[in-house]
């Protein structure tokens, strides 16, 4: 999966990709990430991409120009499956969205900042407006690189089989349940018998059991669902 990043911000996203499990994806040809520096395609001598709004208010927009300049850039190299828009009026994240997503060969996230973009870029090239949570961040980037993040990890190849996203949670609408490393006893705490025991189905249940009961506990929605 190829997916090129448009922000005003590139140093922002230097580091993100660059450790544990989207590194060894990268590394592995399975996931490229290209960060395109908005500010290159404006057409102003002082790399302008925003502007004062029109009927006024407080808060700059991005600039139509420089947007679809880049835009068309991109797409003289290839084709895209999606132009996705990160702004908090979009969908709201979810693993489905995230499977769908892991599926496609080639996309674009744009990172929005100020006020937003201009409402014509919207209609003329995003086909998808993606949100990561109900509260305002002051800029995409943040939330491109969780997007980048939880599809990058679901891309084939990229985790093993035991650690295999399959058996994530949320994957199965259930939470993880609690887990244990040594020692066996820490601080008075001991591990459930059931995990030292080595009986595979009845650790299997117990973990099943402990997934409903903490989902019914804390996040009661997805079971509704
Ligand atoms: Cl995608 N962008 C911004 N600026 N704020 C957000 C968001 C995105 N998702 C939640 N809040």
């Amino acid at each position: 999966m190829r997916i090129d990043i448009i922000t005003v911000l590139p140093d922002l996203l230097e580091s993100p990709f660059n450790h544990s499990i989207l590194k060894r994806a990268k590394e592995k040809g399975l996931l490229e990430v290209n960060l395109v520096n908005l500010r290159e395609f404006s057409s102003s001598k002082q790399k302008q991409v925003d502007d004062y709004q029109y009927g006024g208010g407080a808060g700059m927009v991005m600039m139509c120009e420089p947007i679809s300049n880049c835009i068309e850039h991109l797409k003289k190299e290839r084709s895209y499956d999606d132009i996705i828009y990160m702004t908090p009026d979009g969908d709201v994240m979810n693993q489905k969205m995230m499977n769908t997503f892991s599926l496609k060969k080639n996309i674009i996230i744009l990172c929005g900042h100020y006020k937003g973009i201009d409402e014509r870029i919207r209609q003329l090239y995003i086909t998808k407006e993606i949100s990561i949570g109900d509260y305002v961040l002051s800029g995409g980037e943040l939330a491109a690189a969780i997007f980048v993040d939880a599809v990058g990890r679901l891309l084939p190849g990229v985790l093993s089989d035991e650690t295999s996203a399959l058996f994530d949670s949320f994957q199965d609408d259930l939470l993880s349940p609690p887990v244990y490393t040594r020692p066996e006893t820490f601080k008075e705490l001991k591990v459930p018998e059931v995990l030292l025991s080595g009986h595979e189905k009845k650790i299997n249940e117990w973990r099943h059991e402990q997934a409903i009961e903490r989902t019914r506990t804390r996040r009661p929605d997805l079971l509704d669902e």
